[in-house]
């Protein structure tokens, strides 16, 4: 029998996917000792519920510790209560492939020690595990070390190990490490293994983790102890491996690199006990070869094993100096922030500068348009106003000042300037002053999930979490359409509701002009729409998983624009209008009589102002456009991977949409031919619709964000 050793703190939605894998394993000889930190009291997490379903299948044991935590003691527990031949350490948020336990199995013979299999990285659940990742076989002899170039690497998961193996050569975890337990151990282990096999068909998947504010890996715990700890691993190791010749020659290698790369950075910061511990490392290792270390590598380990800390602690000043100096001038940004905080940041602030950004500095649009706009007629002189852009020849109405987004005068302005309006968010690291005022105006009432509601992150950056919370801190406001929005921004963004404004739509505003028909036939001859013809306005949002990079989404969607243009091209037009993180341009042979592209459009309530129907799929722009009460459309073709793997949603769409969900081009045909009729199907949920979610709007909004912030 194979006892499995889960050790748990917190986190239930992993624990239940990590039990949930054990189940499903095709080798059922095991049970499941589920080790529980209960230090914190009434505080920890309730997992009966997870419990009682597990119970059963899975021969789930719960042991509790009310007095010790931490995964070295959980696991110790764990090897002590185990009852099987066999015990595989599995952390509660991470999960094993189905055939894990029996390809494992297969490979023990009577007196193997152990038995290794692949480990794989993932950021995301089972459902949405991807064989691509990356992925590596845990080979014990010597390649094995040679793959580990930082302590931190040595792992104990991913490994089948005979108890009595454990057992007999009094290996356990170290109950003081907290951090890197399992180096120790693993040392240890490859000191004594005698025979070992390998199953290349079992997987253990290690979990990464996006919610280091909420949720955080050991790896992500910040403490100041963490260093200290991390040297005396080294340290033990060392002295663990004083006998074995190869072993200890690693490890004293992945000390020295870790010692000259990362531990000299700053040294004169330091913990005194994290460096008399390394100095004590160096003692010990009796390091000899020096020559494969660049000359101030060389200094810092000669200046540890003699123990001139002091000179140590001077090399590395100099260095941080020096490194300082060379970042500025290797790149502008850093130049500019240096500028910005020496300079700028002493200058006096400006009452009545207000920046305005919108979608990274890409348009002049959005609620930042609007508000800007309103200022303009109303206020006009009284305020200068600054536009940050991509691109200065922007045509922004108005006398404002323009300047490019992260220039030097972005700096500047930013500085200054008493306001700051935005839709979308700042830079990470902008130094904002306590005075400054920051608008986050948002850009739509959220259908899909959002930030911190999201389950696994699929878009390029995995600290999306925890920069959206730095990013909130910084908002003295945050704008909002309908309750519904006010409920979901506070889960989403961690936010407060008190600093929430629940005013409606600033860009909602013109959909409620009374002149709103003529406008759109001048709107309609700048665009180039023939006066004949209706518009279906097509506007999809971005897919998480399908990106060339950073901020630069393919475009992605089933909807055949041949097809229309044969059905229905005599009585419309199609406005193909990609999101803003979408990169690519569509070629349009063929089509340049149906499809007018408005991707590079400045302001899509124009757009929203000319169309006479709306189709989008889970982008937040059939909110604003319900305002119009015209027919919309919602082409899901994706609607199965996009809930349950890449966001899922706060409606229930079947219930609350206020238009037909369509998944194929036939249907979008048979809806569009047959609008009227949809019309009359979705009158009641329409209207339900607009109530719930429309019904602050009413071409007001810019006036009263702009009494409150401003104080007009
Ligand atoms: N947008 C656009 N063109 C599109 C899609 C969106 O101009 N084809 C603009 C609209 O102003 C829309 C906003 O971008 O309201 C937000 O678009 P979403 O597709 O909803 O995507 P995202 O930027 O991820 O915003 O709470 C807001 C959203 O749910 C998240």
């Amino acid at each position: 029998m194979i006892s499995i050793i889960v050790p748990f703190d917190k986190g239930k939605n992993y624990l239940k996917e990590c039990l949930e894998s054990i189940a499903e394993q095709n080798y059922k000889e095991i049970e499941t000792i589920l080790v529980k930190d209960e230090t914190n009291g009434d505080k920890s997490e309730d997992i009966s519920d997870i419990v009682k379903e597990y119970q059963e299948n899975i021969k789930l044991k719960v042991i509790t510790m009310k007095d010790e935590s931490g995964v070295s003691a959980a696991r110790n527990k764990g090897i002590i209560e185990a009852c099987g031949e066999y015990v595989y350490f599995l952390d509660s948020d991470d999960y094993v492939l189905e055939n894990t336990l029996t390809s494992l199995v297969e490979q023990t013979e009577d007196d193997s020690d152990l038995v290794y299999g692949n480990i794989s990285n993932s950021w995301y659940k089972k459902a949405a595990y991807k064989t691509e990742e990356k992925f590596w076989i845990t080979e014990i002899n010597e390649s094995r070390l040679e793959k580990y170039s930082r302590i931190e690497e040595m792992t104990v998961l991913g490994v089948l190990y005979r108890k009595d193996f454990l057992l007999d050569n009094d290996i356990w975890f170290d109950g003081e490490q907290k951090y890197y337990p399992d180096a120790e151990f693993w040392t240890k282990v490859l000191i004594k293994v005698k025979k070992y096999g390998c199953a290349k068909e079992s997987t253990y998947v290690k979990r990464y983790r996006n919610d280091s504010v909420n949720n955080p890996a050991l790896s992500q715990i910040k403490d100041n102890d963490r260093e200290r700890q991390k040297v005396q691993a080294y340290l033990n190791c060392i002295r663990l491996s004083k006998d074995n010749e190869e072993i200890k020659n690693h490890i004293e290698k992945m000390l020295c690199d870790y010692y000259i790369n990362e531990f000299c950075k700053k040294l004169f910061e330091k913990n005194k006990e994290a460096k008399l511990l390394m100095m004590e490392c160096f003692k010990e290792s009796r390091i000899t070869d020096l020559r494969k270390y660049k000359h101030n590598g060389k200094k810092y380990i000669r200046y540890y094993m003699e123990g001139r800390l002091k000179k140590a602690d001077r090399l590395s000043y100099a260095m941080a100096v020096r490194n300082k100096i060379a970042l500025m001038f290797s790149d502008k940004k850093h130049l500019y922030r240096t500028i910005n905080l020496a300079i700028f940041r002493r200058m006096n602030q400006k009452d009545n500068w207000i920046v305005f950004e919108s979608f990274i500095g890409r348009n002049c649009s959005g609620q930042p348009k609007y508000i800007y706009e309103y200022l303009q007629k109303n206020y006009g002189g009284k305020f200068k106003y600054i536009w940050v852009l991509e691109d200065k020849k922007t045509n922004i109405d108005g006398k404002c000042k323009k300047v490019k987004r992260l220039g030097l005068k972005y700096y500047y302005y930013m500085t200054r300037s008493k306001y700051w309006v935005n839709n979308a968010r700042q830079p990470l690291d902008y130094p904002k002053r306590d005075s400054q005022v920051m608008l986050e105006t948002w850009h739509g009432t959220p259908l899909k999930k959002l930030f911190f509601d999201m389950d696994d992150v699929h878009s390029d950056d995995p600290n999306y979490k925890a920069n959206v919370y730095k990013q909130s801190r910084q908002w003295d406001y945050l704008l909002s359409d309908n309750p519904f929005s006010t409920e979901k921004f506070q889960s989403c963004f961690m936010y407060d509701k008190e600093k929430i404004l629940e005013f409606g739509y600033p860009a909602n505003d013109p959909l409620y002009d009374k002149n709103i028909e003529e406008k759109a036939q001048t709107l309609k001859e700048k665009i180039g729409i023939p006066k004949n013809k209706k518009v279906l306005l097509y506007a999809p949002t971005w897919r998480d998983d399908n990106a060339y990079g950073d901020g630069e989404y393919k475009y992605e969607s089933a909807l055949d624009f041949l097809r229309l243009k044969q059905e229905i091209g005599n009585e419309y037009v199609l406005l193909l209008r990609t999101h803003y993180w979408v990169v690519d341009r569509m070629e349009l042979n063929g089509l340049s009589d149906f499809v007018i592209n408005v991707s590079d459009y400045d302001d899509i309530t124009d757009l929203y102002i000319v169309s006479d129907i709306c189709m989008t799929d889970y982008s937040s722009v059939f909110f604003d456009y319900a305002n119009l009460k015209r027919p919309i459309l919602f082409f899901m073709y994706d609607l199965e991977k996009y809930r349950d793997v890449l966001r899922g949603f706060y409606l229930d769409i079947e219930k609350d949409l206020p238009g037909p969900i369509l998944k194929t081009n036939d249907e979008v045909l048979e809806a569009i031919k047959n609008i009227d009729s949809v019309n009359k199907d979705y009158g009641t949920k329409y209207e339900k619709f607009y109530n719930r979610f429309c019904s602050i709007d009413d071409g007001n909004a810019a006036k009263r964000v702009c009494e409150k912030v401003f104080g007009l």
